[in-house]
């Protein structure tokens, strides 16, 4: 069982045991047939450490369990107050370890330390905790009909949960799985991404050390052809959860529909963002920035294509020119001073770089970067931005999921809100303008399932969060992420009528 554990010491000196194996009924085991995956440092491409890869045969093991603890009495019949304590001890305890926790995702991501530190680990905490206080609020209605009778509705869990996740936030995303999952009684086997599997085992020594009964959650690492889709197949998974590409939650959707499982998707996203003449133009210059560049541009919901009022587009442009050589500073994950670290894995990098081959071969003119950044090793690319964009082109028109944005400009809200709307994705949105009346009138035009006005990429665990169109199905978050996680049963009593 050695290699069930690795010791390992990040770049910042932090050292920890690091579990390897699938943690299923509050232990970790080994793979069935050994297989490994591997975890790489995208600063550095060495390898981390490996990790057990489930096989069918594991994924089977991990619905098993999860199934027998939906049923046992140690969390059918656990009210909800305790559920809440459970989940509120879970907060608690990510939150003692969040300085290893930002450590991991950042080693095995990319992502700045310092990001994963104050943006993914408050996200997660902020999640499980906010959920932690819904688990005994969760009820039915009563319904009168007739002087007789009357009907009462329970709002009861779905079942086993099989939760997909993506690598750009690691943590956050397991805790926007987890919390609705968890307070609604439902139970779960997740898979993390195979890009990113460390941060999630660590998760279940917690989960474990918080006493969630066994089975109630199970982690598996795997890849998404084999582990991810059995998953998906299995009879006894109630509902999939994914977040991921729009062309797997494509698959997804079709392999839940053998057994007509419940499904939530969020998937990529074009979103467009719009800067009125009359906006306060440092705000939209700063938002927009972040908006695309923050998360390296791995950012589902990034604002990856800029529209500016003719009046303004030379200007905007320039500063949007100098915000980038003032702010996104590129280097490894352990330098306070790094905005931007290296992409995920080689895959994403050359994908990105592919697509600025593209963009130039289709015309568009490279304002800034372009390149690689560095000439050592790493995943590093420089942000780019695209100017002389058509919308027909490719890089106007599909999800790069790196540091590339392209500026268009546009001459009325009329045909800027028709180009926006143009597109397969409707993730999120937004607008910048000082006139009211336009904000409201462009957030109700806009097709997408989130907008934000004088703002971009605002996330809070109390606010609804999913697209329209081809960038999801469902929402996940707020009072809306728990409808996500419960079935209504209606109840009528008859209380006169004996015929
Ligand atoms: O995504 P996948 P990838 C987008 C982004 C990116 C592209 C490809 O554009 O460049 O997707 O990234 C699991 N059945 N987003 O390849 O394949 C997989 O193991 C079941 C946007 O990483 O969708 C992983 O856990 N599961 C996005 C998860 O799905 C399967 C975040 C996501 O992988 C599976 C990530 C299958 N057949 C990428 N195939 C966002 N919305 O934030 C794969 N998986």
């Amino acid at each position: 069982m050695s290699n069930l554990y690795v010791d390992l010491e990040a770049p910042n000196g932090r050292k920890w045991s690091q579990p390897t194996g699938l943690f299923i009924n509050n232990e970790f085991v080994p793979s069935s047939n050994g297989k490994l995956l591997e975890s790489i440092d995208p600063a550095t491409e060495s390898k981390i450490a490996e990790v057990h890869a489930a096989s069918a045969e594991d994924v089977d093991k991990a619905v098993q369990a999860a199934k027998a603890a939906l049923v046992h009495d140690s969390w059918k019949n656990l009210p909800g107050t305790d559920r809440g304590i459970l989940m509120s001890k879970l907060a608690d305890l990510i939150e003692d370890n969040k300085e290893l926790l930002a450590t991991i995702d950042a080693w095995d991501n990319g992502k700045p330390y310092t990001v994963a530190m104050t943006d993914d680990l408050p996200e997660a905490i902020g999640t499980i905790r906010y959920y932690s206080g819904w688990a005994d609020k969760i009820s039915g209605q009563t319904i009168s009909t007739t002087s007789a009778k009357f009907a009462y509705t329970l709002r009861q869990p779905i079942g086993v949960i099989g939760q997909i996740i993506p690598w750009n936030y690691p943590l956050s995303m397991a805790a926007w799985k987890l919390g609705p999952a968890l307070a609604c009684g439902n139970t779960v086997v997740l898979k993390a991404a195979e890009q990113t599997p460390l941060s999630i085992l660590v998760l279940g020594t917690l989960i474990k050390k918080a006493g969630f009964p066994p089975g109630v959650v199970n982690f598996i690492n795997g890849y998404g052809q084999e582990a991810g889709a059995t998953l998906v197949q299995h009879p006894l998974v109630d509902k999939v959860a994914f977040t991921g590409s729009t062309a797997t939650a494509s698959q997804i959707m079709k392999s839940a529909a053998a057994t007509l499982k419940n499904i939530t998707l969020e998937t990529g996203g074009k979103s467009p963002l719009l800067v009125f003449d009359d906006c306060d133009i440092e705000q939209a210059i700063k938002w927009s920035h972040l908006g695309i560049m923050s998360n390296q541009g791995q950012i589902c919901t990034a604002t990856s294509r800029i529209f500016v009022q003719d009046t303004i587009y030379e200007s905007f442009v320039e500063k949007f020119k100098a915000q980038i050589q003032e702010v996104s500073k590129v280097g490894d994950q352990w330098d306070e001073s790094t905005y931007q670290g290296p992409q995920v894995t080689k895959a994403q990098y050359d994908r990105i770089l592919s697509y600025i081959d593209i963009g130039v071969s289709e015309g568009a003119t490279v304002l800034t970067g372009g390149k690689r950044h560095g000439d050592g090793k790493g995943f590093f690319i420089q942000p780019t931005v695209f100017t002389n964009v058509k919308d027909s082109m490719r890089v106007f028109k599909e999800e790069i999921f790196g540091p590339v944005v392209t500026i268009s400009s546009f001459e009325s809200e009329d045909a800027v809100i028709r180009r926006a709307n143009d597109s397969p994705y409707g993730l999120g949105a937004s607008v910048f303008t000082k006139d009211l009346e336009r904000a409201h009138r462009v957030a109700v035009e806009i097709e997408a399932g989130m907008v934000w006005v004088n703002s971009s990429q605002d996330c809070d665990f109390r606010i609804p969060f999913g697209g329209v169109k081809q960038s999801g199905v469902g929402r996940e978050l707020g009072e809306a992420g728990l409808e996500a996680y419960t079935q209504t049963k209606a109840v009528h009593i008859n209380m006169g009528n004996k015929l």
